[in-house]
């Protein structure tokens, strides 16, 4: 069954609420580690006055007993502490007085095609929910499949490698630790003169009215070969990982390794070479591939990058058309970001988490940790995996 999960709220609503299923039995959670990755979710410079009202946490209202997992499904609240400046306009009842409606949809948000499709008539309707606010409770989803990946040696985290036109120096290879301060740089970036700029960057085109795009990458650790499958299409972990990534607000590419690069390249330099020793088994001395080939995990780091457009809600409005009269309008202005980059790395790793556990699941099955762990061994046993 793998591991499956929903998500339900508005941004300004009372709250989001993410229901998963699939997390083993007898799984041990720490209540800090959840609302630090929540923490982690609302970092970065360049983020609007929303992020000074909320200071996410992870409520759990179901599957959980006494730190472990339950088996069950775990239901988990995420409160908006912004619901109260909004009651009357976001209330699930009808409410006394008259509440504007919104008629200038943004270009590049779900605006335009959500109130056709839908029948609305207020634009409120469709952007409450396509609101990136959702991807606080796919964090807190995410943090479940962390914890269970943890238990199994594998660990997932994110950088920023571009936002605007500042790119990030690219390291040759990545190990967990490299990772550590990461939460520390203001743009959750791993090079120092290059977060500087990318701070500058923000400040100038925010001056400007204007928001900024980038791109991230998520790495993953401690992965066994074999997870996903070359199969069938919809089993392949990659085309599972693109989706899930792609599925992000405002993301609009997403590669897996070197994809781009070695799309240019001849063949001798576009592939991983095989090695054994007897100290490490199998092994690669590159890993262009980003640790998938033929939709499957080979042992080495899984390398995700995704490409974020610039945010749709701008302080100096694109041009659009009133719904009500048709008539040319100056798109909605709302309070908004500059840059959510740094935060959508976070929200890739929850994904690509979410993704893992799933396969992990789906590899070793277990109704108990217990079991999944006892599954993990006798693996690694059959395929002599030595790391
Ligand atoms: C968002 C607009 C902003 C962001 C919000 C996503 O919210 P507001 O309109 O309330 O200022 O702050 O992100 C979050 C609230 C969050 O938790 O990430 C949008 O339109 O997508």
């Amino acid at each position: 069954m793998g591991i499956r999960f929903t998500t339900a709220g508005e941004s300004h609503g009372p709250g989001l609420v993410a229901i998963v299923e699939g997390v083993p039995a007898g799984l041990e959670l720490d209540r800090d580690a959840l609302d630090r990755d929540m923490a982690r979710r609302q970092l970065g410079h360049g983020r609007g006055g929303r992020m000074k009202i909320e200071s996410d946490s992870v409520e759990i209202r179901a599957g959980v007993r006494h730190g472990r997992t339950l088996g069950s499904p775990i239901a988990i609240l995420v409160a908006n502490r912004d619901y109260p400046n909004w009651e009357e306009r976001m209330n699930p009842w009808p409410v006394d007085g008259a509440v504007d409606e919104v008629h200038t949809p943004r270009p590049g948000h779900a605006d335009l095609a959500g109130l056709l499709k839908y029948g609305h008539t207020d634009v409120r309707d469709v952007l409450e929910r396509a609101s990136a606010r959702e991807t606080a409770a796919r964090v807190a989803a995410g943090a479940l499949a962390k914890a269970f990946l943890a238990a199994l040696g594998v660990t997932v985290h994110s950088h920023v490698l571009q936002i605007g036109s500042v790119r990030a120096t690219e390291c040759e290879s990545l190990a967990p630790e490299d990772f550590a301060g990461v939460d520390d740089s203001p743009v959750r970036c791993l090079d120092p003169d290059a977060a500087a700029r990318m701070v500058d960057e923000i400040d100038r085109l925010r001056r400007d009215n204007e928001t900024l795009g980038g791109t991230f990458e998520v790495v993953a650790f401690g992965l066994v070969p074999g997870l996903g499958s070359h199969v069938a299409w919809d089993e392949r972990l990659d085309a599972r990982l693109a989706q899930a990534t792609v599925s992000i607000q405002a993301i609009k590419g997403v590669s897996l390794g070197e994809a781009w690069e070695v799309a240019g390249r001849p063949g001798s330099e576009a592939h991983d070479e095989i090695f054994w020793d007897e100290a490490r088994g199998w092994f690669r001395e590159t890993n262009r591939a980003g640790g998938i080939e033929g939709g499957m995990t080979n042992g080495e780091p899984l390398v995700v990058r995704a490409a974020m457009k610039p945010l749709s809600t701008l302080t100096q409005p694109l041009r659009t058309v009133d719904t009500e009269t048709t008539e040319a309008a100056a798109a909605l202005r709302e309070r908004t970001d500059s840059t959510t980059v740094p935060a959508a790395a976070v929200v890739g790793e929850a994904m690509v988490a979410l993704v893992l556990a799933g396969a992990y699941r789906d590899k070793l099955g277990g109704d108990h940790i217990g079991d999944v762990l006892a599954a993990l061994t006798a693996y690694k046993e059959r395929i002599g995996w030595r790391r």
